[in-house]
Order: structure tokens, then sequence, then C-alpha cells
């Protein structure tokens, strides 16, 4: 699946590191790489080993902060309060006790609407400290301070930052969404601070917070979050590769304000059949109801459970899934009315697309396909699907994005996009005019998504998991991604970066699937210690887990089952002996993807 490695270009580079090259710089080499030489042999460069951080405990009581932080630039320290032991239960344990800092930076009145903007942000600063800092990318629009718990987003939470003691910052990104959600898009500054600049703004203020907690600045530094704040963590990794050293990205959006058009594309596709008003989420959702979404899951499961060796409700290999399911095919096509049983014709013509990819008029497509898989019938479906294009997928592109903004997105969000011309749309999410000065795939995407070179060179590591039944941000653009690393690194994606699918899983967690894990523990072991991670265990969430029950695990699996999730392009397969309840039955092929026939010549 994966291209070729193009051929290197930094060869200056590479004939310095080559004239080094001794039997130690070898051994240390494969220590920091964890896997050793790339896919072609080469040991042609050596990545620095990050040395670990150290704890430390606050300096002073939590009180005091609020003053010893006023001198910070740009910023007025809202509290500082004492939080004791306890009080906060994260993952079904007791946070250690720290101190919350509030405040508001970077205030401006915008000459567009008149409102006043900030960041308003929150800090997490535990008394016993791990040295480490992380800073939490939240989801949708942001607009809230969400709590500085370091939740990762995904996955029903087996832990987090915060509770591993970490100094935790969290923010709006710029705008309040009490101030009216998507309004902010009026204003170019606060466009901006959603993009990127509240990020960059707040990273130095929040090194020096720390320092002056602490007498030390942190020593190591992750960013990390599921949805939108996955794509704060892919652009903060190609915006400020100097200032972090660990980032874990949830079903990162890192093209955002593409995603979104795609999911009104969607919703125009989905109004063409529905029976009911499509104006309105539950009319929209008559186009594709929970039945005969259930019932394409089931044929999906039907071609493609078992080609990872195992019947267990899980399709680990994707890839070669969407080469034996057809829709047309392998879903009865109605003869008489519609019963939950068949799809009519008109149904099939206007639903495939979709999971094919979202196109302009002339068949180009702009987002990546959505691949066919046993989550299509979770619970989780029919917001993402119905509801957010007309409610929040509307004013994303109407407000924030486009240039220029549309009052109608705000007004009445279901008509704008439901009569959005996407050609003209999608031209505008790349336009700019003398007010907006930069267009929304400027400030919403990493300059270059697939460039993470300075990342690398300095020894810092990315791991990104992604639900394949996600239906917003699609599992394939990820796996776009992972190649486009790869190429970028002259095929060395390996040595710094992680994709990690997990089937079955919808948006950042839930559904049909195995979707609890912790993925910060790897990471953090990854940068400060050179082992580099190979599959990450991950749980269902049945009853009594502490992260939350997922109430929809199929009846037969058992509440605590186990499954490898492994590192893209490799899947998960039966050994063909074994528990099929236990991660240990399952070994991660390399092979992933391939069709029998296909060993010999590379597909797609
Ligand atoms: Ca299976």
């Amino acid at each position: 699946m994966a291209s070729p490695p193009r051929a290197p270009r930094r060869s200056l580079a590479r004939a310095r590191a080559g004239a080094l090259m001794t039997t130690a710089v070898l051994c240390a080499a494969a220590v920091a790489h964890g896997d050793g030489p790339d896919r072609r042999g080469r040991h042609d460069d050596r990545l620095p080993q990050l040395s670990p951080a150290t704890p430390a405990a606050l300096v002073g009581t939590c009180e005091s902060l609020f003053t010893r932080l006023a001198g910070l630039a740009n910023t007025t320290i809202t509290s500082a309060t004492h939080v004791a032991a306890g009080t906060l239960m994260l993952a079904g344990q007791p946070v250690a006790e720290h101190c919350r800092v509030t405040g508001r930076a970077f205030e401006h009145t915008s000459p567009v609407d008149g409102k006043t903007y900030a960041i308003a942000f929150e800090m997490r600063l535990p008394v016993m400290w791990n040295g480490r800092f992380w800073h939490q990318g939240n989801g949708g629009i942001d607009g809230n301070v969400v709590p500085a718990t370091g939740n990762t987003g995904g996955g029903g939470p087996l832990t987090s930052a915060l509770l591993q003691g970490f100094a935790v910052l969290s923010s709006d990104a710029g705008h309040s969404n009490a101030q009216g959600g998507p309004a902010f898009g009026f204003d170019p500054q606060a466009r901006l601070d959603y993009g990127y600049q509240a990020v960059g703004k707040l990273t130095p203020m929040a090194k020096q917070a720390i320092a002056i907690a602490y007498g030390k600045g942190p020593d190591r530094s992750y960013f990390g979050g599921c949805s939108n704040g996955g794509r704060h963590t892919l652009v903060a990794a190609a915006r400020h590769a100097d200032q972090y050293d660990g980032f874990l990205a949830g079903a990162p959006g890192y093209n955002l304000p593409l995603a979104a058009l795609a999911n009104i594309f969607g919703a125009q596709r989905y109004a063409t059949v529905a029976t009911g008003d499509p104006s309105t989420p539950p009319g929209l959702e008559t186009a594709f109801t929970a039945t005969e979404r259930k019932l394409v899951a089931g044929a999906v499961l039907g071609r493609c459970d078992a080609l990872d060796g195992a019947v267990d409700g899980l399709i680990q290999d994707t890839r070669r899934c969407q080469q034996r399911f057809n829709l047309f095919r392998d879903v009865p096509t109605c003869a008489g009315a519609r019963d939950g049983t068949c799809l009519t014709q008109a149904q099939k013509l206007a639903i495939a697309p979709i999971f094919k990819g979202a196109t302009t008029s002339n068949g180009e497509r702009f987002y990546a396909g959505f691949p066919y898989d046993s989550g299509l019938g979770a619970n989780g479906i029919p917001f993402w699907e119905f509801t957010a294009p007309l409610v929040l997928d509307s004013g994303a592109v109407g407000v924030i994005f486009k240039v220029p903004p549309s009052a109608l997105a705000l007004s009445n969000g279901a008509q704008f996009s439901l009569t959005l011309d996407i050609d003209q749309a999608l031209a505008e999410l790349f336009a700019t005019d003398a007010l907006y000065t930069e267009s929304a795939m400027s400030f919403m995407t990493p300059p270059d998504a697939f460039d993470l070179n300075d990342l690398r060179r300095r020894g810092a590591k990315v791991i990104v998991y992604h639900g394949v039944s996600d239906p917003i941000f699609s599992v394939e653009d990820s796996e776009a991604w992972y190649r486009g690393v790869d190429r970028k690194s002259g095929g060395r994606a390996g040595q710094f970066a992680r994709l990690y699918p997990v089937p079955g899983m919808g948006h950042c967690s839930g559904g049909p699937a195995v979707d609890q894990a912790d993925f910060i523990t790897p990471l953090v072991q990854w940068v400060e210690q050179g082992k580099a991670p190979a599959h990450i265990v991950a749980s269902a969430r049945g009853a009594g887990n502490p992260g939350g029950v997922n109430a929809e695990l199929p009846a037969g699996w058992a509440a605590n089952r186990t499954r490898p999730l492994c590192p893209y392009p490799s899947v998960a397969r039966y050994k063909g002996h074994g528990s099929l309840e236990s991660a240990s039955s399952f070994v991660c092929d390399e092979r992933g993807g391939r069709d029998d026939h296909d060993d010999h010549h590379h597909g797609h």
C-alpha cells in the first residue's frame, strides 16, 4: 500500500552521518529507533534520544500563584485555588492534590463585530509534579475551557495526563461559545486563534507559568487530543516541533474544513432519498434508517469478518474488506417497498458516493472516502451523518471557514447546507480577501501535514489513533497522512510515527469496538526511553469498567475482551488457536491489507 520511498534529498546530511558511522553509533541508532534500520537497510542518520523528565514539587501555595503569575505577558490570572486530593475522579481513580489556575490572554476587541475576545484557559498543576507539560487540545469548534484533566478524548479513559502527574493546560482557543457559537468566525483574529494562534500564544505562557510554579520549566512537553483536538495536535506537530516532544492525535481532522464540507456533500446526497423533511435531522435520517444501517453493517461483517481468521464481530483487515465488499451486490435491492431488509437502487446510488469520498460536480474527490466497517450501525453514527451537517458543519463551513462568511449559515443552517454550491464553497475554503487575509485551509491545517522532519530530527514522536467506523473524520485520511509522512521522511515514518486504526470504533470512542487503551504511557516511553511501541493492547468496556461502560458491546463479547491495536499498515490476525476474547490469540501481520493475489504487485 505504502508508496516506495523517494530518493533521499538530504544527501549532505547523509554523507556526514555516514562519515561518522561507527558500531557505537549504529547501536545508539538502533536503540533510539527501536526498530533498527529503515526498510532499505540504511543507518544514515541518528535520532537524538531525549532525556527523561524528573519530578519536582510545587513551590509555595496554590493561592500564591495568583500574584506570582501576575507578570505573565498579555495574560490576566483570574483565580488560583487548591484542589484537594480526591476532589476530582478520573477513570475511577482519585486525582492527587493540585492547583487550578484560570486566566485570560491576548484580549482584543473585534473591529468587525465589536465583541471582546480573549483566550480563556485553565492550568492544573500537581503539587507533586512529574516534570512534564501536557497541552490538551479540545474538540468541536472549541469555545469552552474544558477542564484540564489531560483526558486524551479517546475511548473510555483508562488514564489521563493529570492522573499521571503532568501539568496540564486547556483553553477555549480564543472565543466563548456563550458569545454565539460559530459567530466568532466573523472576527478574523478569532478565526486564526481557533486555527493555530491560540496554541502558539499559550505555549510560552504555560511553560513560563510552570517555571514559576516549580522553579524549573517542563523537562518534556506533550500535546494531545481527539477530533479537533487531534487536529490541534497535528497542526502543533508541524508548526511547533521545537516546543513539544510527544504528540498524541486521536481521529485528527487535519483536513477539517474539507471534512466538514464533505459531510455537507453527504447530507445533500441523503436529502435526495429522504422520505421525511430533510431540513430536520430525523427527516434526513429517513434516507438511511437505523435498521438499514444495521443491515449494511451485517452485510459488511458477512463479507469481511473472517478475513482476519476470526469470526468475532471485528474486521481487522479493513483494506481487504474494501476490495471484497460491494454495496450493490452484497445488500439486497428492494423489489417493492422499503422494509428494512433491503435498500432501493436509488438509496444505493445516493449512499455509495459518500463512502467513496466527496467530489466536486466534475467528479474530483476533495476528501477521503470512508471504509465500510462493522460500526456503521452504531448509535453514534446518526449525529454525525444527519444532525451535524445541518447544525454544526453549516456554521463551521459557512461562518468560520468560508471567505466571505455567510449569514445564512447562522440563521438557517439546514437551508445553508442543503442548498450549498459545493464547488464554490470548496474554492472559498482556499480563498482570502482584504478582511480575511488567511484562508481556512491555511489557518486550520498544518502548513505541510506530511513534513515532520524537524520533529523527527530532534527526537520527538507522534502517535495517532483513529476509529475505522469514524463517520466524520476518515481513517483513510489518517492513513494517507502516514503514507505522506513516510514519503517526506524518505521511508522513515516508522522511526518516529505510529498510526493505530481501531476497528469498529466511531468518532474518538464507542461503537462495537475494543476501544480503551493507554496511549500516554507508550508515547512517554518512546520519547524519553527510546522504546518504540509495537502493538498496543486495547480493552472492551463491558460491565464494571471504571472508564465508563460501552453499551454497544455485542452480546457475545466478553466484558473485558482485549485486542492488539496494530500499527498501520499491519493488521491483527487470529493465530488459529486460543480464546477469541484475548489479545494474545492475535498477531500483527505486516502483510496486512493485501489481497490474496496482491502479494506480487502493489494494489492501489
Ligand atoms: Ca474478524
